[in-house]
Order: C-alpha cells, then structure tokens, then sequence
C-alpha cells in the first residue's frame, strides 16, 4: 500500500470512528435535563467526500481542498423514524448552508446525507443562510423559515453592514425544497418561528422585529403575527409577546427558539435570551409557557437561564454562547406531527449548539419541563425580591424538615 493510500484509509478509519462512537449521559445535577458527554456532530462528522478528492494524481497529498469550520444551530424534527437535523454546516469560507444528519436514537450515531441542501433562491439571492426552523405544519407541508443574510447597499462603504429577513421554504420529503418569498416585514427579522397549527385560519409567526442587523433596540422582545397566505407572507400587526426587561438574562435580546411543544397545561418554549458583558455577548437558552386557548398569552414565566454554556461549550467561534432552535418531543410514532399533544412521560430531545462551533443534546421529558416551567419562581426584576423568593423557599423548607 502506497502513502496515498495508507493516508485514506487511516482518514476513513477515524471517520467512522467518530461517527460511531457511543454517546453518555452526564447527570447534570439539577434534575431539569441530562446533558452528554460528547457533542452529537461537528464539523469533523461532514462528509469526506465533501472535504477531500479521493483522486491521487490531483490531491497526492490527500490533503482537504475544502475545509468545514463548524456545525450549529439546527433544526430538528422525527421524520420515518429517525431523529433528523436540518444541520446549519458552516465552511472555512463563513458561509453557512444547511445538510441534513439522521440519527437512530437522537443522542449519537448522526451522519450526513451524501449532499447538503442546495436551497433555491429568492428573487435577491443570499449572501448567507442560517439557523433553520423546522415546523410540520397541519396544512400538511414542513416548513424550514430561517434567517437570510444580505450586504446592506444603503451603506455600500460599509462591508459589515448587512440585512436580515426571514426566508421561507417548505418540503414534503426534507429532501426537494419549494421556496416561497421571503417574509415581508417593516424592520429586519432573525429568528421568526412558524406555529404548527392554524389560529384563527391564520398561519401564525413568532416574529423578533429588531432596529438592524445586530441591534433588537427597540424591537421589544418575541413576537407575534398572523398571516393569511404563506406563499405571500407578510407581516401586518405584530404584537409583542415575551418582552425583554433590564438586568435580566433577556436584557440586550431575545428570540424564539424552535416552535413550541403542545401540552395538557400550554404551549411550552425554548428560547434564548443575550446579555452584554465586558466579553461581549453572552447567549442563554431560557424557556416559558403560552395558553392553549390564547397563543399569545404567557402563563409561566421561570426566572432566569434553562441551560447555559459549561466547560468546553464556552470555546469556540464566538464564546460563551448556547443557541437552540431544534428540539423534538418524542411520543414514539415514526414522525411528530408539530402541533401532537404531547403527553407528561414523552421524551424531549434538546437540541443545541456551543459557541457557535458543534452541535449537542440535552434530554429530559414533557413533565420535568412542564414542571420546570409552573414551579421555578419568576424573576422579581430585583435583588430584593430575588432574596424575598430564596427566603420563602427556606421558610418552607424548614417547615418540611420539622414535620
Ligand atoms: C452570523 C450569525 C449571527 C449574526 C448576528 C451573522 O453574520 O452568521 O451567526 O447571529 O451575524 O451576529
Ligand atoms: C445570532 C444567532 C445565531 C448565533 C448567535 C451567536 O444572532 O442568530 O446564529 O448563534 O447570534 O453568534
């Protein structure tokens, strides 16, 4: 065997090692959800014959010709009994693009398709696509909205100035996508979430209006919009549902993660909020629930973080960030629909991302996370009543401890 073809085989060897290899829970002490020892897909778990040409008279050195620098920020659905991520795959290049990786049992053993999705365009193509919310809609279609990123030519001396639209695509079979026109909206908008059931006979938007590309300013918090026609979607009134307050894990901005969970008790959501700090900012995913009558209404509101970044999820591309925007509940059919009502003992299987650099997950069930949600205290908005809540807490517990 030549070098060439010892280099090859040793690259493949380690490939499927990778790909193979068994993945643990890591108890993670505060009985909300378990954490795993390894992350479920990096940029390392893509292809090889994505990366290398296997020619040897062009790549003697069998050398990578195309690098993958990460992979993050996915959306999730159980699809023909796999656990699938439409995966948000970034190059050495900064461009990000979406590829599907399935998994038998959703904490290990993801691989790629042979080929990422090649997303068709809008009318003003894309610089960059990324952060895919799945939905399997009760009009029968799923839906991936996810962010599109484009230079801002108002500003053509700027080369960071930039645009943010939500861009809409739906499927019947994750594999050929139909693109539809981008959401129509008066400010820029990342992270926008399509509610799996009609309300009203309207598809209904979570919506995170922002003043530019980075800044939410005045934006308010996650929204709300109702839309008559997804083929034409735009956003007419848009009302605030999940406000960002001052000196909270929310203060800078917030945004819905992937679309909520149905349960006896309320829609149940994940979500990240961000914070500035000398470091920059700090991302954190925080959940909340909304009324099964009315969408738009919180009826619990935990105070503060769910799951924040911890030992090596703090390194990466950009630090001391977790961001989720995929999670699947689990009832054990083949395929969830979104809006199934999900029962208390229905695994759910959290998907998140670390520093913007690997994929992991996190698991636990309906009823720790419905129970996480009514009973962990609100924030008080201040130092006072955060004590107040931690002395009520022992008041209590001392009662129990005497009993
Ligand atoms: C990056 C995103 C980021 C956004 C705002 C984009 O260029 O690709 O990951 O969320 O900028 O910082
Ligand atoms: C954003 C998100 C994510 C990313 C995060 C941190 O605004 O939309 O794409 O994980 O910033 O860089």
């Amino acid at each position: 065997m030549n070098d060439f073809q010892s280099r090859v085989n040793e690259v493949r060897k380690r490939h499927e090692e990778l790909l193979n290899r068994k993945n643990v829970a890591v108890n993670a002490g505060n009985g909300i959800y378990e954490k795993y020892k390894y992350p479920i897909v990096t940029a390392e778990h893509t292809p090889l014959e994505w990366r290398y040409d296997f020619e040897e008279k062009d790549n003697p050195f069998f050398m990578q010709r195309i690098m993958m620098n990460a992979t993050l920020n996915s959306g999730a659905i159980k699809w023909e009994d796999k656990y699938v991520l439409v995966v948000r795959t970034e190059g050495a290049d900064r461009k990000s693009f979406f590829a599907v990786a399935e998994s038998p049992n959703g904490i290990d053993n993801f691989r790629f398709r042979d080929e990422p999705i090649y997303m068709p365009e809008d009318t003003i193509p894309g610089t960059n696509i990324y952060d895919m919310r799945l939905t399997q809609h009760e009009d029968g279609w799923i839906y991936g909205l996810f962010c599109v990123e484009r230079h801002d030519d108002t500003a053509p001396s700027d080369l960071s100035a930039a645009t943010a639209t939500c861009g809409i695509a739906r499927t019947k079979d994750l594999k050929n996508w139909e693109r539809l026109p981008d959401l129509v909206s008066k400010s820029q908008q990342r992270n926008v979430v399509l509610h799996p059931e009609f309300v009203n006979g309207k598809y209904a938007l979570y919506t995170r209006p922002q003043d530019g590309f980075i800044d939410a300013g005045s934006g308010g918090g996650i929204g709300w919009a109702l839309v008559d026609d997804i083929t034409h979607a735009k956003v007419e009134d848009e009302i605030i549902i999940n406000a960002r307050h001052y000196h909270t894990i929310m203060e800078v901005k917030n945004g819905e993660g992937p679309h909520p969970i149905k349960t006896q008790k309320g829609w149940l959501h994940l979500a990240h909020g961000v914070r500035g700090c000398a470091s920059g900012l700090r991302y954190v995913l925080y959940m909340y629930m909304t009324s099964l009558e009315d969408p738009t209404k919180v009826i619990a509101q935990p105070g503060g973080y769910f799951l924040v970044p911890e030992g090596e999820e703090y390194i990466g591309d950009v630090m001391n960030v977790t961001f989720a925007n995929g999670w699947i509940a689990d009832g054990g059919d083949g395929c969830e629909h979104g809006g199934a009502m999900h029962k208390d003992e229905d695994k759910v299987y959290i998907y998140y991302a670390s520093s913007d650099t690997r994929m992991h997950v996190a698991t636990s069930t309906i009823g720790r996370l419905v129970d996480y949600c009514m009973h962990t205290p609100e924030d008080g908005f201040t130092t006072g009543e955060s004590v107040k809540t931690i002395m009520s807490l022992i008041e209590k517990n001392r009662k129990t401890n005497n009993k």
